[in-house]
């Protein structure tokens, strides 16, 4: 073997052992329905970037904001299928795949966010995790905040229940948000979260109903007049990951991703309490009108209906005994 042969293999062999990429080592696809200015993707956001660090930028992901890659069930048929890796969904939509999971949209059911995380990551969030697992998705254990939802209109201001009376109203698309809409006799519409906006311009409904976060995110406020401070349901994200691809990354790579969404989804809970005040007066100052409506009245009013015994028989009692621990009798 020459000198010169063998420096060339000795080369060869150098390159090769240094250059072998790592079998996780690629760009990966998060795709959401919210808005690129909500405080989750900033979370997010920052995530990827430390695990990038943490992978020694292997391990890559790319965000598609604001429904880029479609709507919302569409792209959990996406995530299903592995065209995307990563989701954050929350309950109300993947209620059409799995319908234990807008248990905790229940009406009413939470008067403070600190009931709503006991609930959360106790038992409630448990059992829907678990559900949610057995469709053989991958699901992270924390969840991220989407906020208390209030109801935004565009021609008068929802300040009793009567008021809602064949309100056209844009609601996720969830039975769950239907019905409640549908039991104070207005007239809701599921529509995917990124044609809220249009919907609203257009004048094809009159209504939404969202966390304050989203209402300024989605610049709602350019579309619409009023804000109600109904509470009237909790929803949160939970963040999905393809089950197939979660599962081919080596334990470490897991630990990692894990931990950096665990800090995030802590973060932004956070983040959303404190963000509430100054969004609030931003909104005001935007020219909208806000107003506290009664909500004992709406409570009463959906217990005089049959909503709450036709959701616990859907959960089941065992599902609905679980929630009741954390919210108190319903219904
Ligand atoms: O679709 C909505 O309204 C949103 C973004 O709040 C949810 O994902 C439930």
């Amino acid at each position: 073997m020459t000198r010169r042969s063998f420096v060339m293999s000795a080369t060869a062999a150098v390159t090769t052992f240094s250059i072998v990429k790592p079998a996780f080592a690629a760009t990966y696809k998060l795709a959401t329905n919210l808005p690129a200015g909500h405080p989750m993707l900033a979370r997010l956001q920052e995530a990827a970037t430390k695990i990038k660090a943490d992978t020694n930028d292997e391990f890559d992901i790319r965000f598609f904001p604001n429904s880029q890659l479609g709507g919302d069930l569409e792209v959990l048929s996406q995530l299903r299928s592995g065209a995307i890796q990563f989701y954050p969904l929350a309950g109300a939509q993947l209620s059409n795949l799995v319908p234990i999971a807008s248990l905790n949209g229940v009406g009413f059911a939470f008067n403070t966010i600190d009931e709503v995380w006991k609930a959360m990551d106790g038992e409630v969030g448990t059992l829907i995790r678990n559900a949610l697992t057995d469709s053989g998705l991958f699901v992270f254990n924390e969840m991220f905040d989407n906020g208390f939802r209030q109801i935004t209109t565009g021609s008068k201001p929802i300040e009793k229940p009567g008021d809602l009376a064949g309100v056209h109203i844009r609601v996720p698309p969830s039975p769950l948000s239907t019905s409640l809409f549908k039991a104070f006799g207005a007239a809701p519409q599921s529509i995917s979260f990124g044609e809220v906006y249009t919907a609203l311009q257009t004048k094809l409904v009159d209504a939404q109903e969202n966390p304050l976060p989203l209402v300024d995110s989605g610049k709602f406020y350019e579309v619409q007049k009023y804000v109600s401070l109904s509470n009237h349901m909790w929803d949160g994200f939970w963040i999905l990951a393809n089950g197939a691809f979660w599962k081919k990354l080596p334990p470490e790579t897991q630990e990692i991703v894990s931990k950096r969404f665990r800090e995030a989804a802590l973060a932004e809970r956070k983040d959303l309490v404190e963000l509430t005040g100054s969004i609030t007066e931003k909104l005001k100052a935007a020219g909208m009108t806000f107003v506290e409506p009664d909500r004992e009245a709406f409570r009463s009013a959906l217990n005089a209906t049959s909503f709450y015994a036709d959701w616990k028989e859907k959960f089941g009692a065992e599902a609905w005994a679980t929630l009741e621990k954390y919210t108190g009798k319903l219904g």
